[in-house]
C-alpha cells in the first residue's frame, strides 16, 4: 500500500471521472485548510515508527498500537462520531517524542505538498496547507517543544505554502488552554508561522463559556479563529451560538446550524470548512445528496473543501474535489465552473502568514 492510496466515497468518485477530468482538478491551485495533524499521518509510517518504538516506559502497550494500526489498515467501521475519537491513544503513543513527531509531521507535509506521485505532471495534493494541531505535553517533550517540532517542520516549506494553526480541544481545562494561547501568540510574535488557533475534540465535551476569554485574546492578537462547531445533531443551539459570539474567521463542519445561527454564519461571512468523507464515514451526513454543502453553494457563501483526517477516512484532497464533479449519486455533479469557484475560496480564505525570518 502506497501512503496514497484512497479508499471509500472518494476513491469511488474518483474512479468514475475521465483522465481529462481528473487532470482538470489536479491542475486547480486549491488550499487544505482544515487538515489534523495526528489524523493524517501516512499508515506506512505509523507502522514503521511502531515497529521501532520501545514502549517499556508507555501506558499503551505495542500489542494495542498494533491493534490500532491494523485496525486502521483494514478500515474503520464508525457508527457514531465517538468510535473516532479512540483511535487517537495509539496514535498519540507514536508521536509522543519530538523526534517522531517531526517525522509525521514532514510525512504529512510532504503528503499535501509535494509532487503527487500517481500524477503524470507531479502536481501536489495542494498548492497551500494549514496544517493543525493540539500540542501535548509527554514524557519527552513539552507542548513548547512540540509546537517547535512541528513549525521547524512547517518552515522548510516557503511561506506562500505551508502554515500552522494550533488547536485547543474542548476537553481541555482552563490552564491548560491558557498555557496553549500564550504560547500560540509568543511564537507568532518571535516571527513563527503560526496563523490561527482552532477549537476541536469531541464536539459534545466542555463548556464553551470557558474558551470566550481565550480566543478574544487570540483575535487580539491577529490570529485567525477556526471553530469546529455544530458538528452532531446533539450540539446545543446555546452552544452554536456562543461559538460565533467569538466571531470565527472560519468554521468547521457547521452541519446542523439551524436557521437562525445560519443567519449569523452568512451575515458575517465566515468560510466554511467542507469535509465530505469525513461527514459521511461519521454518520454525521448520511447521503451526499442532503449535505449541507448545498446551503452554502446555494447562498454563494464562501467554502473550502477539506480532507479532515486522512488516515482513518482513507481520503486525500482530489478525491475529495472528485466528490464535488462526480455525477449524482457517487458525486455532487457541480460543473467544473463551480468545482473552480471552490478552489478558488478556499485560496482565498488562508489565514494571513507572517512575514518571518524563515519564510522566502
Ligand atoms: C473534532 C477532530 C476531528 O490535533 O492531535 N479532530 N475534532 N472533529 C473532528 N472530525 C472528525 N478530527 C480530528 O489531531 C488529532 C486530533 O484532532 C481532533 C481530535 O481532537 C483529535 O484528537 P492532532 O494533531
Amino acid at each position: 500500500m502506497s501512503a496514497y492510496d484512497i479508499a471509500g466515497y472518494a476513491a469511488d468518485a474518483l474512479a468514475s471521472l475521465t483522465p481529462e477530468e481528473i487532470e482538470f482538478l489536479r491542475e486547480l491551485p486549491k488550499a487544505e485548510l482544515h487538515a489534523h495533524l495526528n489524523g493524517s499521518i501516512p499508515i506506512p509510517l505509523l507502522q514503521k515508527i511502531a515497529n521501532e518504538a520501545d514502549f517499556s516506559s508507555s501506558a499503551i502497550s505495542s500489542d494495542a498500537v498494533k491493534a490500532g494500526i491494523e485496525q486502521l489498515k483494514t478500515g474503520v467501521v464508525f457508527n457514531e462520531l465517538h468510535d473516532f475519537f479512540g483511535l487517537f491513544p495509539a496514535i498519540y503513543a507514536l508521536t509522543a517524542t519530538p523526534e517522531t513527531l517531526a517525522e509525521a509531521a514532514r510525512a504529512v507535509l510532504a503528503q499535501f505538498l509535494e509532487p503527487d506521485p500517481v500524477s503524470p505532471k507531479g502536481q501536489p495534493m495542494a498548492a497551500y496547507l494549514e496544517l493543525r494541531s493540539t500540542p501535548r505535553t509527554t514524557p519527552n517533550m513539552s507542548r513548547k517543544q512540540y509546537l517547535e517540532a512541528v513549525l521547524d517542520e512547517v518552515e522548510r516549506y516557503p511561506v506562500e505554502r505551508a502554515a500552522l494553526i494550533v488547536s485547543l480541544d474542548r476537553r481541555m481545562d482552563a490552564k491548560t488552554a491558557e498555557e496553549i494561547v500564550s504560547l500560540a501568540i509568543k511564537l507568532r510574535q518571535e516571527g513563527r508561522r503560526v496563523v490561527g488557533v482552532d477549537l476541536c475534540g469531541d464536539p459534545l465535551a466542555g463548556n464553551m463559556d470557558n474558551f470566550e476569554q481565550y480566543f478574544k485574546r487570540v483575535k487580539e492578537a491577529g490570529l485567525g479563529v477556526t471553530l469546529h462547531i455544530a458538528e452532531t445533531s446533539e450540539n446545543t443551539h446555546e452552544d452554536t451560538l456562543k461559538l460565533l459570539s467569538f466571531s470565527p474567521d472560519r468554521l468547521g463542519h457547521a452541519t446542523f446550524l439551524d436557521t437562525d445561527a445560519r443567519d449569523v454564519v452568512f451575515s458575517n461571512n465566515a468560510c466554511v470548512e467542507i469535509c465530505l468523507s469525513s461527514n459521511l464515514l461519521c454518520k454525521t451526513v448520511s447521503i451526499l445528496e442532503e449535505h449541507h454543502i448545498r446551503h452554502y453553494l446555494e447562498a454563494n457563501h464562501p467554502i473550502a473543501v477539506c480532507t479532515d483526517d486522512t488516515l482513518p477516512f482513507r481520503n486525500n484532497l482530489l478525491g475529495e474535489y472528485a466528490l464535488l464533479l462526480a455525477k449524482e449519486p457517487l458525486g455532487l455533479g457541480l460543473t467544473r465552473e463551480e468545482v473552480e469557484r471552490i478552489a478558488r475560496m478556499s485560496m482565498a480564505s488562508r489565514f494571513a502568514s507572517p512575514v518571518s525570518k524563515t519564510a522566502q
